[in-house]
C-alpha cells in the first residue's frame, strides 16, 4: 500500500529514474514560499544561487519545514521505505530572460554516498516549463553507472563546477513540467539538466535530498536531520537547524558545507578512485 504515489508511479520510477508531477502545497502556499525567498534575498543582498546550496534549508525555516512536508515525505516513503534522512537542499532560482542554465550531470556523481539510493525532490515554486528552463531528465539513465564529468566552470552555468556529462542525445530528454507547489522525484544516478529562462518571469524551484538511514557517506561523517521514522544505523551527525531566519549557528554550517563543495574539496566518485 503506498502512501502518496500510485503504484504506477512506483513502477515508472524505479523502471524510468523519474515521476512527476504530484502535489505538496497549493498555489499560495508556494506563492508565499517564494515571498520568504526574495525577501531573504532583498535582506541579504545576495543572489541565492550562490548560498542557498547543498544544505540551504538551513538558512530558514519555512524551508526546513517543506522539506518536511508530510505529502513530500509520504512520496518519499513510497520509494526509499520509511526511515527518511534529508541530508541536503539546494535552491534553483532563474530570473525572467536568465541566460543560466543547468548542464547534463548526475547528482551521485558529487554526492558520495553508498548504496545509491538518494532521491531528489524537485519543489516548483512558480510555474516550470519549456519557456522558462524546466527540469528535463534523461529516461533510464539511473541504471547506468557513476559517469565521468568534465569540470567545465561556465560562466552560465549554474552548478559549482559546470559539471557536464558529453554526448548526451538532446533528442531522449524528457521534460517535467510543474504548476507552483507541484514536484518531481528522480534518482541520484538519473542525468538530468535544464535550459536558460526565456520567460519574462522568474522560475524558482527548490531541490531537496533524501536518503534512507542505511545510507552512509563515503566521504567521512557528514550531517543529515532525521525527517521520518527511525535511525538504527547512526551513519550520519544532526544538522544544526535554524532556530529562526539566518540562525547564525546553522548559516556557518551551511556556509562550511557549501564551501567546501565549491571550492573544490568534494571530488567526482571517479577522481577519488583514481591513483593520487
Ligand atoms: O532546477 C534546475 O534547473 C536544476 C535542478 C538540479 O540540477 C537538481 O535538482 O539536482
Amino acid at each position: 500500500m503506498t502512501k502518496h504515489l500510485t503504484e504506477d508511479q512506483v513502477a515508472h520510477f524505479k523502471q524510468h529514474g523519474y515521476v512527476y508531477p504530484m502535489r505538496a502545497i497549493d498555489a499560495e502556499q508556494a506563492a508565499e514560499y517564494r515571498r520568504i525567498i526574495e525577501q531573504y534575498e532583498a535582506s541579504s543582498g545576495e543572489d541565492v544561487n550562490r548560498t542557498l546550496k547543498i544544505k540551504g534549508h538551513l538558512a530558514l525555516p519555512a524551508i526546513v519545514e517543506l522539506g518536511r512536508h508530510p505529502a513530500i515525505l509520504d512520496a518519499v516513503e513510497d520509494l526509499i521505505g520509511p526511515d527518511i534522512m534529508l541530508f541536503g537542499a539546494s535552491i534553483f532560482a532563474k530570473n525572467g530572460r536568465d541566460p543560466r542554465y543547468v548542464s547534463w550531470h548526475q547528482d551521485s556523481t558529487y554526492f558520495g554516498l553508498t548504496p545509491h539510493e538518494e532521491v531528489t525532490v524537485w519543489v516548483a515554486l512558480t510555474p516550470a516549463n519549456s519557456v522558462n528552463g524546466v527540469l528535463r531528465v534523461l529516461p533510464g539513465s539511473h541504471s547506468g553507472p557513476d559517469l565521468k564529468h568534465v569540470e567545465t566552470y561556465a560562466a552560465d552555468n549554474m552548478l559549482a563546477k559546470g559539471q557536464t556529462l558529453v554526448d548526451i542525445d538532446e533528442n531522449l530528454a524528457v521534460e517535467m513540467p510543474l504548476q507552483p507547489g507541484e514536484f518531481s522525484m528522480h534518482h541520484e544516478r538519473t542525468a538530468h539538466s535544464s535550459l536558460p529562462n526565456r520567460s519574462d518571469d522568474r522560475r524558482i524551484g527548490f531541490a531537496f535530498f533524501y536518503v534512507p538511514a542505511h545510507v552512509k557517506s563515503t566521504t567521512g561523517r557528514r550531517r543529515a536531520t532525521l525527517v521520518r521514522g527511525v535511525d538504527r544505523f547512526n551513519h550520519w551527525d544532526p544538522d544544526t537547524l535554524p532556530e529562526y531566519d539566518c540562525d547564525p549557528r546553522s548559516m556557518s554550517e551551511l556556509a562550511a558545507t557549501w564551501g567546501k563543495y565549491k571550492d573544490g574539496e568534494v571530488k567526482q566518485a571517479a577522481d577519488m578512485a583514481a591513483p593520487q
